[in-house]
């Protein structure tokens, strides 16, 4: 039976955009799958993560083993900025589509941004995508 581990590692860095002092947060994130069987989707990543009382930053991704031992990264990234951390006023989302070959590492960015009046507010996601084959 085939086996694939995936792993994702990385890290993001939000600014929330202010008058005086822009307020910076950092954070990193992981995450693992295994794929034992083709075509049957598994979570790899959910992440959130706040930011100076205003802004979040979201993270999904799904994995998918392929018949050739490649894998295949689905997801979104999302930017929120609103009257706390919590708000559901999305401001940028971005879909995403990897594909990691079989004993391959790629490394991505993904860049966010509030381009509504008085916005300015960011999120950069840098991440590490790994297809192990593991059997
Ligand atoms: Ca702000
Ligand atoms: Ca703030
Ligand atoms: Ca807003």
């Amino acid at each position: 039976m085939a086996l694939n581990v995936v792993v994702v590692s990385g890290n993001v860095r939000i600014v929330d955009d202010e008058v005086f002092r822009d307020e910076v947060c950092t954070a990193t994130l992981s995450g693992s799958a295994q794929l034992t069987s083709e075509g049957q989707p598994s979570e790899l990543v959910e992440f959130s993560k706040g930011c100076g009382g205003e802004v979040r930053a979201e993270l999904d991704l799904n994995c998918v083993r392929l018949d050739n031992g490649d894998v295949k990264i689905n997801g979104e990234a999302r930017l929120y900025e609103g009257t706390s951390e919590n708000t559901g006023d999305l401001e940028d989302t971005k879909s995403l589509s990897y594909l990691v070959p079989k004993g391959r590492t790629i490394t991505k960015t993904v860049k966010l941004r509030n381009t509504e009046t008085f916005g300015g507010d960011t999120a950069k996601f840098t991440l590490t995508l790994v297809n192990i084959q593991a059997a």
